[in-house]
C-alpha cells in the first residue's frame, strides 16, 4: 500500500480482513513485499560452533547416557538460533555432530533423505553404504544417497566424530519422505571394503554398469586425494579471488553433484590469503579443516581453527583471511537452486542486474 489509510479506513479493513479469515482467505496487498522481497531476506543468523572448546566434551557426555544402538543414532543436532526446535542449520538443510564409541554398531535403515558424512576425529571406523564398507579418516567425504540401506559401526578403539549433513529440512518442507529399518542387524557386506573406491573412484566403470539413482555410485570421496588436488592447484593455477583454491565434489559417472539435493566443497586458502567478498543465494555449512583465520560473514567477525562449524547466510557477504594455510570444507543446497533456476552469486563488487 502506498499512502497509510485514515483510522476509518484502517478500521475498517481490519474489520474485514476479520470476516474473510475463517474462510481461509486473506488479503494478500497487506504482504505482497514481504513475500517477494527485492532480494534475499533470509532468517538465518551467522552462527559458529567451536568443537573442541564447546562441542567435544557435551557430545562424549551423551556417548555415557545413551548407546548408538538405542539411539539409532547418537547425534546433537546444530540447529541456528532464528530456526530452534525445526532441526535446521539452514532453511532446507540439518546438521548433527554424530558420535560412535568403540564397539558399537549404528543399526541398518534407509529413508528418502539425503546425508553426507564430514568425518571430524578418530580413524578407522565404518559406514556401509548398500553393502559397500568405505573406512573413515578424517576429512574424508563420505555419501549415503537417498534410498540407500546405511549403517556405521566402530571397530577401533577410539571415539569416532563426524559431522552429517542432511536435506531434511527440504523433504519435510515438500512431504515426500520414507523411511525404513532393517529387518536383521546388520546388512550383508556384499564386497570387500574398498570395492566401491576401486570400481566407482579411478576413472572406469564396469562395463555394463547404469545408473539407476540420480545420485553418485562412489560412496567416499577421502581426504587424502581431495588434499593431493588443492596441492596441485595451489601449485599450478592463478589463485581466485573469493575463493582461493576451490574444488566441488563431483559425481565421477556424470561430472554433476554427487547427490541431487546436496552440494559439498573443499578449498585451501594459501597462508595470508585474504579474500574479496563473495556471497551467494545458497546458504552454506563451513567446517574448518586445517589452519586458523578468520571470516567476516555480514556484521559477524568469526575465529576460527579446526574442526569449528560456521553458517553462512544466504546472500550475506562473506570475506576470509587465513592466518596459517588453511582447509575449509563446505555444503549447501546449491543443486537443487541450479537445477531450479535460482542460483545467484556475486563475486567481489560486481554490479549485475539480478532479474
Ligand atoms: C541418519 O540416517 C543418520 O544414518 C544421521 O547416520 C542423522 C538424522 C535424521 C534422520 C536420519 C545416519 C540422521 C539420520
Amino acid at each position: 500500500m502506498a499512502d497509510a489509510p485514515d483510522r476509518d479506513v484502517a478500521e475498517e479493513r481490519r474489520d474485514y480482513y476479520e470476516r474473510i479469515s475463517p474462510l481461509g482467505l486473506a488479503p494478500l496487498w497487506e504482504t505482497l513485499h514481504a513475500l517477494v522481497p527485492k532480494q534475499p531476506a533470509t532468517p538465518l543468523l551467522p552462527v559458529k560452533w567451536d568443537y573442541d572448546n564447546q562441542i567435544r566434551e557435551k557430545l562424549l557426555d551423551a556417548g555415557r547416557l545413551i548407546s548408538a544402538e538405542e539411539a539409532e543414532r547418537r547425534v546433537l543436532i546444530l540447529e541456528n538460533p532464528a530456526m530452534r526446535g525445526q532441526a535446521s542449520i539452514t532453511q532446507s538443510l540439518y546438521a548433527g555432530l554424530q558420535l560412535i564409541l568403540p564397539g558399537e554398531k549404528a543399526p541398518p535403515h534407509r529413508h528418502s533423505q539425503s546425508a553426507l558424512r564430514f568425518v571430524i576425529e578418530g580413524s578407522g571406523a565404518h559406514t556401509t553404504v548398500d553393502g559397500d564398507r568405505a573406512i573413515m579418516q578424517p576429512g574424508d567425504f563420505v555419501i549415503t544417497p537417498s534410498r540407500h540401506w546405511h549403517e556405521h559401526g566402530n571397530e577401533t578403539d577410539v571415539p569416532m566424530v563426524w559431522l552429517d549433513g542432511l536435506d531434511i529440512p527440504l523433504v519435510r518442507f515438500l512431504d515426500a519422505g520414507f523411511a525404513q529399518g532393517a529387518d536383521r542387524p546388520v546388512q550383508v557386506e556384499q564386497r570387500s571394503a574398498g570395492d566401491n573406491f576401486n570400481r566407482f573412484g579411478r576413472n572406469l566403470a564396469p562395463v555394463d554398469w547404469q545408473a539407476r539413482t540420480p545420485s553418485s555410485p562412489l560412496f567416499s570421496y577421502p581426504y587424502v586425494h581431495s588434499r593431493t588436488v588443492l596441492e596441485t592447484m595451489a601449485l599450478n593455477d592463478p589463485i581466485d579471488p573469493c575463493h582461493g583454491h576451490k574444488l566441488r565434489y563431483v559425481n565421477p559417472a556424470t561430472g554433476g553433484w554427487p547427490m541431487p539435493t546436496i552440494g559439498a566443497f573443499i578449498q585451501l586458502l594459501p597462508k595470508g590469503f585474504e579474500s574479496l567478498p563473495y556471497r551467494g543465494t545458497d546458504s552454506t555449512v563451513f567446517v574448518v579443516v586445517e589452519g586458523e583465520g578468520r571470516s567476516v560473514v555480514g556484521d559477524t567477525l568469526f575465529q576460527w581453527k579446526p574442526r569449528d562449524i560456521f553458517v553462512l547466510p544466504s546472500w550475506t557477504p562473506v570475506t576470509h583471511r587465513s592466518e596459517s594455510e588453511a582447509v575449509l570444507f563446505s555444503f549447501s543446497d546449491r543443486p537443487v537452486q541450479q537445477a531450479l533456476g535460482l542460483w545467484r552469486e556475486q563475486r567481489g563488487d560486481e554490479e549485475r542486474d539480478w532479474i
